[in-house]
């Protein structure tokens, strides 16, 4: 009987040694390619440019490709069991790096009933590292940018965003993964706080820093990194100027602006009432909605609505209310946002919203309920999950501590320990460009 071999792929543009491999691997038995899916590809490298099943088409009409099957986790176990292939084919660049333990869980997999991991020589010919340098610049354009964020939403159910507010936080936010049974875990978008971007500035959060400084920002991140991008647009000030600030942000590939229903001075949310702030009255806020809707050029823009209600103690019924007219005016999301430590009235807003709207994407910041895991909010119907600040707040007491410690030693060897090493620092960015 014919061997069968098996091989998974995840690339978008097939280049000649990939075909150099599918030559090696058709001489060994009938070859299945195992496609990974678009949530697997954007796990562990980078999302990619063409949807799986288009991938699927391409290796399909391959020449040498018996059958393809869909891969959904970066782990190659379930299918292995399931096709119980004679080898297993790849590449030798995964002994190291990242793939070393999905590597370990093949061999191990296919020991259980006799299978051979096949590793050929994998090819690192500069050309093939253009092709991918050149798919990754292309993610960072405008039109793919802005477009992501609508595809990781229908491709995963749930995506979470963290806080950037510089080149070096978005590399952070762009690059950071962990290990995560047997695939790779990273953050899906960027979010831009005003909270953040303003504290960066040694200002407060009021809507002080203006708009050409946040789109600064915006352009520092967008300079280094592919992730789709969620502006915090604040209130987006008079109607009038909300439609430009629309039309700004959809040219430079910004995928969503989140304003909320707030009026006059702004104040951070998290002060809730303790300070005085004024909530915009449903019907002129809807104004605001339709008329960023009908300024939008683009189709992939989202227009958030966020919902202040439960902030300043209007009560869930103001919060629904407010919901589902910003919906009916166009708003592509809501955001419900709550400083309580416990989640019930986000559950409770969640499950109210849900019952009667099945589709409209949920945004939460869980600054201070933090205690719930995004597969809980997701089980309940949330989207967009936030984590609005913690960077910032990570970030600056090390900084504060390391100063202190320089001043008290009149010296900076006690802050060794503390800091990453010059060589460290010279060599996280890239000088490639
Ligand atoms: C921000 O990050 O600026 C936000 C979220 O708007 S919050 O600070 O919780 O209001
Ligand atoms: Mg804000």
């Amino acid at each position: 009987m014919e061997k069968t071999v098996y091989m998974v792929m995840s690339t978008d543009v097939i280049h000649g040694g990939h075909i150099a491999i599918i030559n090696k691997a058709k001489k060994l038995g009938n070859l299945i390619i195992g496609v990974l899916s678009d949530e697997a590809v954007a796990g562990y490298k980078r999302f990619p440019l063409i949807p799986y099943e288009e991938r699927k088409i391409l290796y399909k009409n391959i020449d040498g490709v018996s059958k393809v099957v869909k891969q959904n986790t970066l782990s190659y176990k379930k299918n292995i069991l399931k096709l119980k292939p004679d080898y297993v084919v790849h590449g030798d660049n995964w002994i190291n790096g990242k793939q070393k333990l999905i590597r370990q869980e093949v061999i191990e997999t296919l020991e259980t009933y006799g299978g051979k991991l096949v590793e050929f020589p994998y090819s690192d010919d500069p050309k093939y590292k253009a092709i991918d340098d050149r798919t990754r610049f292309e993610l960072s354009l405008p039109d793919f940018r802005r477009a992501r964020l609508k595809r990781s939403l229908e491709c995963k159910g749930l995506i979470t965003a963290m806080e950037a507010h510089s080149g070096i936080t978005g590399l952070i936010v762009e690059k950071t993964m962990v290990e995560e049974n047997g695939g790779m875990k990273q953050f899906d978008a960027m979010w831009i706080s005003s909270l953040c971007d303003s504290t960066s500035k040694g200002k407060p959060d009021i809507e002080l820093v203006d708009m050409t400084s946040r789109f600064r920002t915006i352009d520092d991140i967008m300079e280094v990194t592919t992730k789709p991008i969620i502006f915090d647009g604040d209130t987006g000030g008079l109607k009038e100027h909300f439609v430009y600030t629309v039309r700004t942000l959809e040219r430079m590939g910004v995928s969503m602006i989140i304003i909320e229903d707030k009026i006059g001075l702004k104040k951070n949310s998290l002060f809730g009432t303790e300070v005085k702030q004024i909530q915009d009255d449903i019907d002129s806020f809807c104004e605001k909605i339709k008329a960023g809707k009908e300024a939008q050029k683009s189709q992939d823009f989202m227009i958030c609505a966020r919902i202040e209600s439960l902030i300043l103690e209007a009560g869930m019924s103001d919060a629904l209310k407010r919901a589902k007219a910003f919906v009916k005016a166009g708003a592509d999301a809501i955001m419900i946002h709550s400083r309580r430590k416990e989640p019930d009235e986000i559950f409770e807003f969640v499950e109210k919203f849900r019952s009667k709207d099945k589709t409209t994407p949920i945004v939460v910041v869980p600054t201070s309920f933090n205690t719930v895991t995004e597969e809980e909010f997701k089980k309940r119907g949330v989207n967009i999950v936030i984590y609005a600040n913690q960077l910032t707040r990570a970030g600056f007491p090390a900084m504060q501590n390391a100063a202190k410690k320089i001043l008290e030693n009149h010296r900076a060897k006690e802050v060794d320990d503390m800091c990453i090493s010059i060589k460290e620092i010279i060599t996280l960015i890239p000088e490639d460009y």
